[in-house]
């Protein structure tokens, strides 16, 4: 009987799918794919499926190479003879969306972005105006469609939990218990190979990096040196006392030999480790514990909750949610509203297994509990689903990651970091909201930031290290380069793009 009633299904489905799909719309579409298994997007199956669901098929000119793909986008115009009608895994960067914008070669999307055409993203949209407002040219439209991932890769505090038990010391909630942790980290032999003395405590890449510590003083900010507060003011705690305190603890860190010293001058690859015996980092401030140690050590690593200052945990969020510039319709589109509707399955929860997992039933099964595995072996992932039937690895796509997608896959390691690092994206916020700055700011900020930029950079780094003074006469002539390096320019225009961004999330 239950077969019986599958069979009718299968037909009524039929039954309307027909019909609706009699004639498949077929577009050009242009983007670049570098991923390492050679991906060939007219055969691969992610966009056959695609057809099979929304009706709309394409023809490609798929790019291999950034470089090259980013000199031909540079000479588009509406005229020319290659023009495609999407671009798809598109990389577009800022300045090219204002460019080809500007040039008529993008049209603005805001007529299709309603219940009936792109019924998904509107929904998230509605949810979120912030990621609606960070789509947002300064003129009001949006030109292109993003990749939203509430759970995008941060710089996070990862410690050795192995390391813990042998000292005898619980996950650190703030500044003096991390302190404390770090010093019995370096006092006792905390690896456990039998010499006291080879651990380096708390290793990091860069004074970037190392600023994530900052928060411990309650203190997170951006690129450039920026926060935006609750009622929607730029503010630089750059120049606070908050500040300079929270320096001169990393500086005891520094002075104690509890952070590691070639943190700010050697690359990650000249410290990668891969004798497993004799580990010597209890914490690494990073993306991930792989970047410095082999597969193997994953498990003993866990991403510690950012630290309590008075009460209050703050955190960087680095890279935000959001990464505009994936998706464009162009002048040339005969029927935007066909190529957006097919680009709105991506922002449903159904979209992102197609185009990251494959196809229920032949790339992966569900799981009586819920949970998704695929159906090959772990070491043909790559090669058997990623490269031939899915279409996220590398180059980031449009579409919506839920955190169910990650959380829901079979496998307790990986789980297990997730929730983590879900627990900490909770916490953590952008410090400005993701702005789209005009062609004038854009332009006085590239001349202005790669002298002040710098500067700011080397003083932390020698204020932590001792060769400048903090003291009073030292901390008044960092503040006062600032201003003269032109600082004050750089709030305000950040002031006039978070005023924008402001309007646009009404
Ligand atoms: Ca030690
Ligand atoms: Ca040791």
């Amino acid at each position: 009987m239950r077969r019986l009633f599958a069979i009718v299904l299968s037909l009524l489905l039929l039954c309307t799918a027909i019909p609706a799909f009699a004639d498949t719309q077929t577009f050009l579409m242009a983007g670049c794919d570098t991923y390492y298994y050679t991906r060939n997007w007219s055969t691969n199956a992610f966009f056959s499926r695609m057809e099979e669901r929304t009706g709309v098929g394409f023809t490609f000119n798929q790019f291999g190479d950034l470089t090259r793909f980013s000199e031909w986008k540079a000479g588009l115009t509406k005229n020319s003879a290659d023009l495609p009608d999407v671009l798809f895994k598109a990389c577009l960067s800022d300045a090219e969306i204002r460019t080809l914008y500007g040039r008529g070669v993008l049209i603005d999307l805001r007529p299709w972005l309603n219940e009936e055409t792109m019924p998904n993203l509107t929904a998230l949209f509605a949810d979120h105006p912030e990621w609606k407002a960070a789509c947002t040219m300064p003129d009001g439209a949006i030109v292109t469609l993003p990749s939203i991932d509430p759970l995008q890769t941060n710089n996070l505090m990862w410690i050795n939990t192995s390391w813990l038990v042998r000292v005898s010391k619980a996950e650190p909630t703030n500044a003096e218990e991390l302190t404390d942790v770090l010093r019995a980290f370096r006092d006792q032999d905390a690896n456990g190979n039998g010499n006291k003395d080879d651990e380096r405590p708390l290793t990091f890449s860069s004074m970037w990096s190392l600023r994530f510590l900052l928060h411990v003083y309650g203190i997170i900010m951006n690129d450039y040196q920026l926060v935006t507060d609750e009622q929607g003011n730029v503010t630089i705690p750059l120049t606070t006392p908050q500040m300079r305190e929270a320096l001169q603890w990393l500086h005891v860190l520094y002075e104690e030999n509890l952070i590691d010293h070639t943190g700010f001058s050697t690359p990650e690859t000249l410290r990668k480790i891969t004798d497993e015996k004799n580990i010597p980092y209890g914490m690494i401030l990073g993306g991930a514990v792989t970047d410095l140690l082999p597969n193997t050590q994953m498990a003993n690593y866990t991403a510690l909750l950012p630290l309590t200052h008075n009460g209050k945990q703050v955190y960087r969020s680095f890279l935000g949610q959001m990464t505009r510039g994936t998706f464009a319709v162009t002048c040339r589109c005969s029927d935007p509203a066909a190529v957006l509707r097919w680009v709105d399955y991506l922002y449903s929860e159904e979209g992102c297994f197609l185009a990251r997992a494959g196809k229920e039933g032949d790339d992966y099964r569900i799981e009586s509990d819920g949970t998704w595995r695929w159906l090959v072996a772990e070491d043909q992932i790559e090669t058997q689903i990623y490269a031939r039937n899915t279409i996220a690895e590398d180059l980031q796509i449009p579409g919506y990651i839920p955190e169910e997608f990650q959380l829901r896959y079979a496998n307790d390691t990986l789980r297990s970091q997730v929730e983590k690092i879900i627990t900490v994206a909770n916490i953590a916020t952008e410090p400005c909201p993701q702005v789209f700055f005009t062609e004038e700011e854009a332009e006085r900020l590239s001349k202005i930031w790669p002298e002040l930029g710098s500067y700011i950079e080397y003083q932390l780094t020698w204020f932590v290290t001792g060769e400048e003074s903090m003291d009073d006469a030292g901390w008044n002539a960092f503040c006062a380069k600032l201003t003269e390096l032109g600082m004050d320019e750089v709030i305000a225009i950040w002031q006039g793009a978070v005023d924008r961004f402001e309007e646009a999330c009404k």
